[in-house]
């Protein structure tokens, strides 16, 4: 043991709005923070929040396992329910746990090759992450969606991969409900 890295304990508390406390600031993502993610941003839409993450104050080395709570506001971009960004870990193969601990959402997941596969997250559900699956949250609930997050300390986060190539399906508002729709690969 390297006892120059050794932390101390610590403990942070759940709140009721989904927020870490203590933790460091969150990190705000707004609808103009998202842009060229939403197929198609509705102009009198305004720049309301999306989403926000509490994160506890952990150095992003191999030792350690950064956790973090989403809250994820409810709403849709046009037909299409709010998300996060979505990333894929730099270090490819670098996993993650998702536990749903409010609202109802759904987990995107993704390789480079095309294969997806859609979650449910909500209270009680874990979500296992592994490498090389890109990931994004999608609220189609009415409340805030809230879930915690941990993952393999020095896995870094490459969203420039999603931004370039999008996610192979889109999560739209039906009249059924949530309606997952694929998006050939010019139209993400
Ligand atoms: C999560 C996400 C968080 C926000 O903690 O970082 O939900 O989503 P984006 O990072 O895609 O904006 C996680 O997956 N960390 O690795
Ligand atoms: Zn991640």
């Amino acid at each position: 043991m390297d006892h120059s890295t050794l932390l101390m304990p610590f403990l942070s508390r759940l709140q009721r709005d989904g927020s870490l406390s203590p933790a460091a600031p969150p990190v705000l993502r707004r609808l103009s923070d998202m842009r060229g993610h939403y197929a198609h941003v509705p102009p009198e839409m305004g720049d309301p929040e999306i989403y926000r993450v509490y994160a506890l104050e952990v150095p992003e080395r191999a030792s350690e396992l950064p956790c973090s709570t989403t809250v994820l506001q409810p709403g849709t971009v046009g037909e299409e329910f709010f998300m996060t960004k979505g990333h894929f870990h730099r270090q490819r193969d670098r996993s993650e746990v998702y536990l749903g601990l409010a609202g109802r959402g759904l987990l995107v997941l993704a390789t480079e090759e095309g294969d997806h596969r859609v979650q449910p997250i909500e209270p009680e559900t874990v979500n296992y992450v592994p490498g090389g699956w890109g990931h994004r949250a999608v609220n189609v609930g009415e409340e805030p969606l809230v879930f915690f997050a941990t993952y393999v300390g020095d896995a870094g986060h490459d969203y420039q991969t999603v931004e370039r190539f999008g996610f192979p399906v889109r999560i739209l508002r039906g009249p059924q409900g949530p309606r997952i729709v694929h998006t050939p690969p010019r139209e993400r």
